[in-house]
């Protein structure tokens, strides 16, 4: 479905006048407090959050599924989901692809088509948590990490398979996400589980083009219920240090331990140049992939305040990094939700960008813990929405993304399109 552009001047001229005031007094403000705001309206512009190829369906949990209507059910439906996305909200320019649910058969006539929404493709996902229809050996005791030679083979070049369908797209990162570990106590040793990992992940960082990066994804748990191989950053980390100058590590907010310091998580890595992406979502209890912000928005507030804090210091050499998120929703429309969890990574974003880093500074190096704290709370209850709005305005997409999805109806013209009882592949 795509989007008509005169429909999107037409709701924004609709909330034009109110949209006007409500800027020019935030734009007065942050202006008065000496705030670039063209420059925090520029970076806002440019920020990109990928959307993976698995969420635009409804995801189920262990208990069932309640697919909507209208899913997409190919690639190239998925692919126009986000440039519908994109055309709202002019930040969700990149999809991540999870190879084999979404395989890129015709790669030239793919890629063309995500160009003509002017998108781009993020990091490859490989799959080794579940086992394949006509796949040989079994992943039931681990990919990587398995203590038969042949599986750990038939894991590594699965993912060296994926790279290429990367490269096929014009990707630049493959992420390993890994569901090896133990569920009982003695089951794995644990150095051993580590040291095949690695070997075997040594064998794919060696099938990196040169221009490309390879992420590890730490998970506390699940579904190994007693170890992961892949437990927490330091695991993480490690694998990323022996690896070599193109590994890294991907952050996915849900797979931490309860309470678990993220923010500080973050500034650590970036400090040692490790940190290569994030997978966004909220949750209250463990893995939830709830909508980003839905639960803990001041958590994600405080990470993107050590994010630009990192990406805007001399002091810390990172790379580029990923965005995108990572969840799977089962009771809202899949897009919908997209949109609410763009929004929110938006709005940390902004609000980190509005933080008044110098006197944060000073207030750190004096031990004012409380004007420490009221910069970072001041920027926080800062409503910096219109600041977004602007920045979409100017971009030429729909001012309320959300608004605009509902009142033109996309869902229902969707269901027309595709029809009432389509489940996406994938999840
Ligand atoms: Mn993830």
């Amino acid at each position: 479905m795509i989007i008509d552009k005169k429909s999107i001047e037409q709701h924004n001229e609709k909330g034009q006048k109110i949209h006007q005031k409500k800027y020019d007094s935030l734009s007065s403000v942050l202006s008065e407090e000496g705030k670039n705001v063209s420059k925090i309206l520029a970076d806002v512009a440019a920020f990109q959050v990928a959307i993976p190829s698995w969420a635009l369906g409804t995801g189920g949990t262990r208990f069932g599924r309640f697919p909507g209507g209208g899913e997409p059910s190919t690639l190239e439906q998925k692919i126009e989901d986000v440039g519908l996305l994109h055309a709202l909200n002019g930040s969700s320019g990149a999809i991540s692809l999870h190879i084999p649910w979404d395989i890129p058969t015709d790669a030239n006539k793919i890629k063309s088509l995500a160009a003509s929404f002017g998108l781009k493709f993020d990091a490859v996902n490989s799959n080794t948590f579940q086992d394949q229809k006509d796949q040989k050996h079994s992943y039931k005791f681990g990919s990587l990490s398995n203590t038969d030679k042949a599986a750990r083979k038939q894991a590594i070049d699965h993912n060296i398979e994926v790279i290429k369908h990367g490269v096929n797209v014009g990707s630049k990162s493959l992420t390993v996400w890994l569901a090896d570990g133990s569920s009982f106590p003695g089951q794995q040793h644990f150095r051993r589980a580590f040291e095949r990992t690695l070997e075997s992940l040594q064998e794919i960082y060696a099938a990196l083009p040169s221009d490309w990066s390879i992420f590890t994804e730490h998970k506390a748990y699940e579904p190994a219920f007693y170890s992961s191989v892949v437990s927490d950053w330091g695991s993480s980390l490690l694998f990323a240090q022996k690896l070599g100058s193109k590994a890294s590590c991907l952050v996915d907010l849900g797979h931490h331990l309860p309470n678990a310091n993220i923010e500080q998580i973050v500034s650590r890595l970036m400090m040692e140049g490790k940190l290569g992406g994030f997978h966004f979502n909220d949750s209250k209890y463990s893995d939830d992939d709830l909508t980003v912000g839905s639960i803990k928005p001041y958590q994600l507030f405080l990470i993107f305040n050590e994010l630009v804090d990192g990406m805007t210091s001399s002091e810390v050499k990172n790379p580029d990094l990923g965005w995108m998120i990572d969840a799977s929703h089962n009771i809202k429309d899949p897009l919908e939700d997209l949109l609410q969890s763009v929004d929110a990574i938006m709005l940390a974003y902004a609000q980190a960008l509005i933080i008044d880093r110098k006197a944060l500074e000073t207030a750190q190096q004096q031990n004012d813990v409380v004007t420490a704290q009221e910069i970072l709370q001041n920027a926080y209850r800062t409503d910096v929405r219109p600041l977004l709005a602007e920045a979409r305005k100017t971009a030429g997409v729909a001012l309320d993304p959300l608004a605009f999805y509902r009142d033109s109806k996309v869902r229902q013209q969707l269901i027309k399109e595709r029809g009432e009882k389509t489940i996406a592949t994938g999840l």
